[in-house]
């Protein structure tokens, strides 16, 4: 048989539209293919949700690749050796309570369980703005990565979702977008990004976990995002605190897609109501 390449275009424009077109409207959209993205997503789809990625760049994967500063291997604590055990990720003793994974081989199983698990993976495209209704966010408004590299003035387009988690890692660049562009306040002490402070490795990794939370109606943090929103320092390569962050992120997603503020207020004409401080005031 000769390959015809008119079938191989045709084979990859068709399976990609109908991946695009049935991933419209979503239970969770996660921005940012870093670990703590790529672990929510994981846990979210394996529990039967209908998930997508976001990734802007071409590789999935964040600031994993690249351990500390090249040297690619990451430390993990003893309390998170439970998810690199979930994902079949080989993990070596180095003194008592801290254990090293090669970080190729950690991210790369993180991506390929978690598309094979169910989450749609669509890297190239950038989130660049979120979509609202007077009491919450509701979905994202996407771009190709490279109409914004060039600077194009093309317009996006935007999916629906029941709720957004920000795992955009130190740029917390859906909560900034949110701060600045949707009527209302962060659930952080000031109502705004807090911001990343200098590396304490201990602090934040204790952190990042309480800071993962609903910081907006609709929106979520986790990863580096969840301690940059709330004022929390960096870690550096050390990577439980971001695998276990992914893992709560997708508990409190799951228990909210459960309840009654299922994030499906707006079609029913039910608007949010406020809860722990995440809320709208509107300006004036
Ligand atoms: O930075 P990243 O790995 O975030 P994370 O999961 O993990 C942080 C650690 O890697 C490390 C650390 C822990 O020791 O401090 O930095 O919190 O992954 C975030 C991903 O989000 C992508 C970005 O390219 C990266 O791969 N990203 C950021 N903004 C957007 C985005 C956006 N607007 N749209 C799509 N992707």
């Amino acid at each position: 048989m000769e390959i015809d390449e008119r079938i191989i275009s045709k084979a990859i424009i068709d399976r990609f539209h109908r991946k695009l077109m049935d991933h419209l409207e979503l239970d969770v959209a996660i921005v940012g293919g870093g670990p703590a993205g790529l672990v929510a997503g994981h846990c979210l789809a394996r529990a039967g949700r209908k998930v997508a990625l976001y990734e802007r760049k071409l590789s999935v994967g964040g600031g994993m690749w690249g351990g500390g500063m090249m040297f690619n291997e990451i430390v993990v604590q003893e309390t998170a050796l439970g998810v690199l055990d979930d994902f079949g990720i080989r993990h070596r003793e180095y003194v008592k309570g801290y254990h090293t994974a090669d970080s190729v081989e950690a991210i790369s199983t993180l991506v390929s369980r978690s598309a094979q698990a169910g989450v749609s993976i669509f890297n190239c495209i950038s989130v660049e703005d979120v979509l609202m209704r007077p009491d919450r966010v509701v979905g994202v408004v996407l771009n190709w990565s490279a109409v914004q590299i060039a600077g194009l003035h093309v317009d996006p387009i935007a999916v629906r979702a029941r709720f957004v988690l920000d795992a955009s890692g130190h740029a917390t660049e859906v909560v900034k977008v949110v701060q600045d562009k949707v009527p209302g306040r962060l659930a952080t002490p000031s109502g705004k990004v807090e911001g990343e402070k200098s590396m304490w490795s201990d602090e934040a990794e204790t952190l990042t976990l309480k800071n993962t939370r609903e910081v907006f109606p609709g929106l979520f943090v986790a990863g580096m995002s969840a301690n940059a929103t709330f004022g929390g320092p960096r870690m550096g390569a050390i990577f439980g605190g971001m695998l276990l962050s992914g893992r709560k992120a997708a508990e409190l997603l799951l228990a909210r897609l459960e309840a009654k503020d299922d994030g499906r207020g707006r079609e029913r004409g039910r608007p949010h109501r406020r809860r722990g401080g995440a809320g709208p005031r509107r300006r004036r």
